[in-house]
């Protein structure tokens, strides 16, 4: 996808270098914006190989307002494991497991995955109960109803509950749009803070994905994906991983079917979308900055 890759250049050739909370250290710019038309193609990079099934494992866990890392990973979903491994290990209750005995021991034991694997009032929770607002189940009947509202959004950020949270929300704040002639609908996220290798091929697929979701269910269709950021960065230890990509021609983008029978945006399931004409250069390896 070229508005990715210029993006990565964009922040190689003016990115300032900058300390940051992980101590790896960034190549950063603040503020940015890309535009990405849906009705072109699905969004999945094809510079490298994107696991779309974590993307879409992640946003109906998401969806379906859980905050506990239990129900991903026995659908093997990895994403979120390094958090509350950290935490663990910071515990008096750590005995010295791996990060694989302690997903292990999330999978197999309730009562510990209970105490270990919960993340806070992280994005499930606050979609679906910032302080007792459902603001997904509000969303879509105002979509629905009142389609040129200016007030069709999301927030994640809860500055009461920040403290209690594994991570601060990074993909921060979603605003939706309906087309004058209410054929299409659009969204546009505020990102506050991105890792640009890895974090955001995940953003941009998991919104656009939210997008064609929320207007299947609404009877719109899908146009544009608005990605906004605030700090957008490489991390040092991804430099050659971002020029390997860099040196890669970008294919055609797939295509993402999804079942038109849903009509709840909770009745979504992983076998409802369908990736056509996924061709990737192979994935990439590169370290998580926790
Ligand atoms: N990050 C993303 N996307 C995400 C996510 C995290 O890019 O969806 F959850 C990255 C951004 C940053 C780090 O590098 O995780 C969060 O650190 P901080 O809270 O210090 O911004």
């Amino acid at each position: 996808m070229k508005q990715y890759l210029d993006l990565c250049r964009h922040i190689m050739e003016n990115g300032e270098l900058r300390q940051d909370r992980t101590g790896t250290g960034t190549k950063s710019c603040f503020g940015y914006q890309m535009r990405i038309d849906l009705r072109e193609g699905f969004p999945l990079l094809t510079t490298k190989k994107v696991f779309f099934k974590g993307i879409a494992e992640e946003l109906l866990w998401f969806i379906s307002g859980s905050t506990n890392i239990q129900p991903l990973v026995l659908k093997n979903v990895k994403i979120w494991n390094e958090w509350p491994y950290e935490k663990y290990t910071q515990s008096s209750a750590y005995q010295n497991e791996s990060l694989e005995e302690f997903i292990e021991r999330i999978k197999t034991e309730d009562d510990f995955a209970k105490q270990w694997g919960e993340l806070g009032p992280v994005y499930g929770h606050q979609w679906r109960d910032f302080f007792g607002v459902d603001q997904l189940e509000n969303l879509i009947h105002d979509l629905k109803e009142n389609p040129f509202s200016r007030r069709h959004i999301i927030s994640a950020w809860n500055p009461a509950q920040i403290k209690d949270m594994a991570l601060p929300p990074c993909h921060a704040f979603m605003q939706f749009y309906v087309s004058a002639d209410k054929k299409y609908l659009s969204c546009q996220l505020y990102q506050r803070s991105a890792d640009v290798f890895l974090g955001v091929p995940f953003n941009i697929a998991s919104y656009s994905l939210l997008t064609h979701m929320i207007a299947s269910v609404c009877g719109y269709e899908a146009k544009e994906f608005i990605h906004t950021f605030g700090d957008v960065h490489i991390y040092l230890d991804h430099f050659d991983q971002v020029e390997t990509q860099l040196a890669r021609e970008p294919r055609a983008l797939p295509k993402l079917i999804i079942n038109p029978d849903v009509k709840s945006i909770y009745d979504f399931k992983y076998e409802d979308f369908k990736i056509e004409g996924y061709d990737p250069y192979p994935a990439i390896k590169a370290k998580v900055s926790v």
